[in-house]
């Protein structure tokens, strides 16, 4: 197992579209084992693989109560059951120490493979729905951020790069 590195907002490289897994082998295994301890060290509830630099459609999720039910979604298609919207302040290991309120639909389908290849669907609401949703959003290149309006993107992107540049 291996902690891995978390890109941070403004870097380029979380815009990148990432591609579909062609085989759920070992490689793949492992890369999910190394998200899933880099989440939970962070500790986080969500990651992609896009903020660890790997452009392949792969998630981790856990909103469990007792971080103890891990999820996969290799290859997530997400539909929606019901656009009520459903409002929640969300935050992304990828935009540390911000938090805004995003508005997304209250209930998806989403189709998915888990790790052993196999195809499964599952339909959930609310903070689960909400977390596979900003999940697949960084698989296409995009942070909650940009649900916010440009002035609070702004002063979050400046906020994180002089932090960044105070690190480097
Ligand atoms: C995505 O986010 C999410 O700012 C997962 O300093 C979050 O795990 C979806 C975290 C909320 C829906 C609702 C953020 C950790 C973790 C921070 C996370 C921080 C340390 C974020
Ligand atoms: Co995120």
């Amino acid at each position: 197992m291996a902690l891995l590195h978390i890109l941070e907002f403004p870097d380029p490289r979380l815009r990148t579209v990432a591609k579909p897994v062609e085989n759920v082998d070992d490689r793949v295994r492992t890369l999910i084992d190394d998200m899933l301890e880099t989440m939970y060290e962070a500790p986080g509830i969500g990651l992609a693989a896009t903020q660890i630099n790997v452009h392949e459609q792969i998630i981790v999720i856990d909103t469990s109560e007792n971080s103890d039910e891990p999820l996969v979604f290799i290859n997530p298609k997400v539909e929606v059951l019901d656009e009520t919207k459903f409002d929640y302040e969300e935050g992304c290991l990828s935009v540390p120490g911000f938090y805004e309120e995003v508005t997304r639909p209250q209930h998806v389908r989403v189709t998915a493979l888990d790790r052993n290849g196999k195809t499964f669907t599952c339909e959930p609401e609310g903070l689960l729905a909400v977390c596979i949703q900003h999940e697949i959003d960084h698989l296409q290149g995009k942070l909650f951020v940009d649900y916010v309006s440009n002035i609070k993107r702004q002063r979050i992107r400046k906020k994180l790069e002089k932090q960044q540049r105070a690190r480097a």
